[in-house]
């Protein structure tokens, strides 16, 4: 049972949907804002939905060993709400999963949320109506709501990536995807087996490792792993940050990646190699893998040259690090240093230890999974308990393309997008007036919480604009949205990103041909354009059917 009270003004009755003035799906930490700003300061009467039993969204889900965020904690955190600024404090550099969602589960409590959120309940599908503007939303219970407005927060890492591998099913004991991992399930004393060495496999790996009776790794790609800094906060510097918050936030939202820390403007080549290893080797020091890679120097992401100065400062650290030298080559990546990046707490040493084998899966494939484990092409039996899949997901697109979504004329999401997704601004498509999605394809790489609170806030205001002008539709225009899709295509082909094989451009799911997802441009310059776009009246919407002024 849900404990779901109706808001308000909700309409219900025996044989119509239930009406809302706007849906919204999902309650992670861009659902659980979106539905305090349309609820509590647009005044709307809302209703929030999630599959999950609870709030937290990724951090609902990601409950395996080592989870946590690997942006500092005192910037992974919602900004909108200055008394929780003071109150709540993190105790460690980073946040572990089950802290934060203590914390998410703290902001629904005190904005007295709960009540308007249905859990365990996913929405199937969603149907606009061009007579009544009016959206349908089915859910897995076979239950309808309409609403005029839905904003979809379905979470850009949600729709899991599993790996058909020949046996996958036959294997015995426990086999699960890291982003869904079972409460109860304990690996101590165990023999466990993990596929992927992503953020999430490389954090799993170094939890793991410290329990599980053997823990064997089967690597594809390698990786460029920094260490994280991780520990203690003390309450000094705490203290300091809560009277500095203004100016953190002020920092964060006009840079780059939205991390906390000052981006460089040296170009790496432009200094001596010596100054290169000095700063290198005191980003080493200070942890961080968004600070390695930006806070270094400002065009590792873009020139090879300097790029090969940081994989190579990396790659000597492994050959430093790791005692076997077997063991060591194989952990040395030769790609550019240019996917997300991971830090963690001692990720290459967890490879000395006696209970940790790696295998590559590139010199040497899984074969098959039988029910005792899992069998590689040279013959050896991996015998393993339990098997653990930390390989990824299907970004930014997988969880839209779950969901039957039909626009203007019934046209279904997937037509609409064909085989790379699009949008407007990472929020809007034409055909599919008055849906907003926080965080869809195209949305800017930074820091998740500052990303999500800034796209929130440009969806309440929109809505509140219209609302208050007695607006029905607000609908992105086929050219704006071709635009910014243009845009963020151009902008993403001057980095070395687009040269490397990775979820942030879709290659990770077989079959899929290398897409753009995300806006490069920093959250800095993101955060200006969707200024300037209201300041010119909704350029590129069109609102009630007309261009806006500034479009017209
Ligand atoms: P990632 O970063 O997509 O990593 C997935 C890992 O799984 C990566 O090492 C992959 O190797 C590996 N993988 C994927 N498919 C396979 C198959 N079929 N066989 C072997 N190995 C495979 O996902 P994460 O969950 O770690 O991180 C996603 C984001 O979540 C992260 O960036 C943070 O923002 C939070 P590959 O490198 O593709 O060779």
């Amino acid at each position: 049972m849900n404990a779901v009270t109706d808001a308000a003004d909700a309409v219900v009755t025996k044989d119509r949907p239930t009406h809302f003035d706007a849906l919204v799906i999902g309650a992670g930490i861009a659902g659980i804002y979106m539905l305090h700003k349309l609820r509590d300061e647009a005044g709307l009467s809302v209703r929030a939905f999630d599959k999950a039993g609870g709030v937290g969204g990724t951090w609902y889900w990601n409950r395996y060993p080592g989870a946590a965020a690997d942006v500092d904690s005192i910037v992974y955190r919602y900004s909108f709400d200055k008394e929780m600024l003071r109150e709540w404090q993190w105790k460690t550099r980073y946040a572990t999963q089950p802290e934060i969602l203590a914390y998410l589960e703290a902001v629904v409590d005190r904005h007295d949320l709960r009540k308007d959120i249905q859990f365990d309940t996913a929405i199937t599908s969603l149907a606009y109506d061009e007579a009544s503007n009016l959206w349908t939303a089915r859910t897995d219970g076979g239950a309808e709501f309409t609403a005029r407005y839905v904003v979809s927060a379905l979470g850009p890492l949600s729709s899991a990536n599993l790996p058909d591998i020949e046996g996958r099913d036959s294997f015995a004991g426990p086999i699960v995807h890291t982003g869904s991992w079972p409460a109860d399930l304990d690996i101590a004393g165990k023999r466990v087996g993990v596929v992927g060495t992503g953020s999430t496999g490389t954090q799993f790996i170094c939890a793991a490792a410290k329990t599980a009776g053997h823990l064997t790794v089967f690597q594809r790609s390698a990786q460029y792993v920094v260490p994280s800094g991780d520990g203690p906060l003390s309450d000094e510097y705490l203290a300091e940050v809560r009277e500095k918050y203004d100016e953190i936030w002020e920092q964060v939202f006009n840079s780059r990646v939205g991390c906390g820390f000052k981006e460089s403007e040296t170009p790496a080549m432009s200094v001596s190699e010596a100054e290169r290893e000095r700063v290198f080797e005191e980003a080493w020091q200070a942890g961080n893998g968004f600070r390695f890679m930006f806070g270094t120097f400002a065009d590792l992401a873009f020139d090879p040259a300097a790029n090969e100065a940081a994989a190579s400062f990396i790659r000597t650290k492994i050959a430093q690090i790791v005692q076997d030298p077997e063991t060591a080559r194989t952990l040395m990546p030769s790609d550019f240093y240019a996917k997300r990046p991971i830090c963690n707490s001692g990720y290459y040493e967890t490879y000395n230890r006696d209970n940790v084998t790696l295998v590559s899966t590139k010199e040497n494939p899984i074969a098959r999974i039988t029910p005792t484990g899992v069998v590689t092409e040279d013959g050896t039996a991996h015998e393993l308990d339990v098997l653990v899949f930390a390989t990824g997901f299907d970004a930014m697109e997988g969880g839209y393309r779950h969901i039957d979504i039909r626009g203007r004329g019934g046209v279904e999401l997937g037509e609409h997008w064909g085989d790379a997704p699009s949008s407007y601004l990472g929020m809007a498509m034409n055909g599919f007036p008055n849906l907003f999605m926080v965080f869809g394809p195209n949305s800017v790489f930074c820091n998740l919480p500052p990303g999500l609170e800034t796209q929130v806030e440009w969806i309440a205001e929109a809505v509140g604009a219209a609302e208050r002008r007695g607006i029905a539709t607000v609908e992105a225009t086929a050219a704006a949205e071709e635009g910014w899709t243009t845009l963020c295509r151009e902008m993403a082909e001057h980095s070395l990103f687009a040269q490397t094989e990775s979820w942030i451009f879709g290659t990770n799911i077989p079959g899929r041909k290398r897409r753009t997802l995300f806006y490069f441009g920093g959250i800095g310059a993101y955060r200006q354009r969707l200024r300037e776009i209201v300041a010119a009246d909704y350029e590129g919407f069109t609102l009630d059917g007309r261009p806006s002024l500034a479009s017209a």
